[in-house]
């Protein structure tokens, strides 16, 4: 029976943290500012930007929240994008993916500086996380990697496997769990062994957006398993990539989902938007 990580309690202490340091720098007369940028009427966007303004309310973070309408043009989104890059308040640019079909993606990620990219999606960023030094590091893996410590698990040495190749997600995860001396293999649509390569692994990290994925006869006993899917069934729910009922027989660590990953990449995006505000600055410690 595997032990249950709890995204939700590890989230609760992450902004804890945050806000301390939050007021410490209001105390020197310093304002740390967020602005939230969501096009269109995505309802699960909505859901997640409007945890992300709760967030910032509870550290202490000034949130500005822009909603624009779904026929927002990519020059508009261009243009506020850059009023946002010059806006002294703030201190990271969130944009909440996905954008209309009508808005290249890449286009808006490039245009935000690479200073105020609390998501650690532009190139500069993604470069930099390549080499082992950064300011920021995408939310939802940094959060992966906050809860993987929270157990006290080791990573030196272990064979971890990561399930999904997206740019914000596998990716960065992979080269995460690397910098942290584990033996990392990344599987994804055409990876042909996958329950063979998966089965022998300590950790497994599933990013793949299909609804109970991973299956028990995958995991190896013991293993960690960490969910970062969040797929909706046909009925409403909430669900991971990871047979959760499953899987928790065999595992030794499991997430949930709700209340596991989710969690933290918002309270990864408060620890970011407070790095920034003390790298503007000046603030070391
Ligand atoms: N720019 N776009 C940008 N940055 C991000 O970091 C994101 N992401 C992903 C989608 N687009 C983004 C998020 O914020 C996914 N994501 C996200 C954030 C929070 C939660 C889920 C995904 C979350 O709070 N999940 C809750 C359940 C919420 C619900 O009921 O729907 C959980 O407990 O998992």
């Amino acid at each position: 029976m595997a032990e249950i990580i709890n995204g939700k309690e590890v989230a609760a202490r992450v902004k804890a943290e945050v806000r301390n340091e939050v007021l410490r720098l209001k105390e020197k007369g310093i304002d740390t500012g967020l602005a939230v940028v969501i096009v269109g009427n995505d309802p699960a966007s909505r859901v997640y930007v409007n945890s992300k303004k709760k967030a910032c309310e509870e550290v202490g973070i000034n949130s500005y929240e822009y909603a624009l309408p779904e026929e927002t043009t990519q020059d508009e989104l261009l243009k506020l994008v850059g009023e946002l890059n010059a806006d002294e308040r703030v201190d990271g640019i969130l944009v909440q993916l996905p954008l209309p079909k009508h808005i290249d993606e890449n286009a808006i990620i490039n245009a935000i500086s690479p200073q105020k990219d609390v998501d650690a999606f532009h190139p500069f960023n993604v470069g930099r996380i390549m080499i082992g030094e950064y300011n920021f590091l995408p939310c939802t893996p940094a959060g992966v990697m906050e809860l993987i410590k929270s157990a006290g698990i080791e990573l030196s040495g272990k064979d971890c496997v990561v399930i999904g190749r997206s740019n914000i997600v596998g990716k960065p995860m992979a080269m995460l769990l690397l910098h942290k001396n584990a033996t990392v293999t990344i599987c994804h649509s055409k990876t042909r062994n996958l329950k063979e390569i998966c089965s022998k692994a300590d950790v497994v990290v599933a990013a793949v957006g299909r609804a109970n994925f991973v299956t028990a006869d995958m995991v190896k006993d013991g293993a960690v398993v960490i969910d970062v899917g969040i797929n909706r069934l046909p009925d409403g729910k909430l669900c991971g990539d990871v047979d959760f009922e499953g899987v928790k027989e065999k595992a030794g660590y499991i997430t949930p989902v709700p209340g596991g990953v989710g969690p933290m990449t918002i309270a990864m995006l408060m620890k970011n938007t407070l790095a920034s505000s003390k790298l503007k600055a000046g603030i070391k410690d």
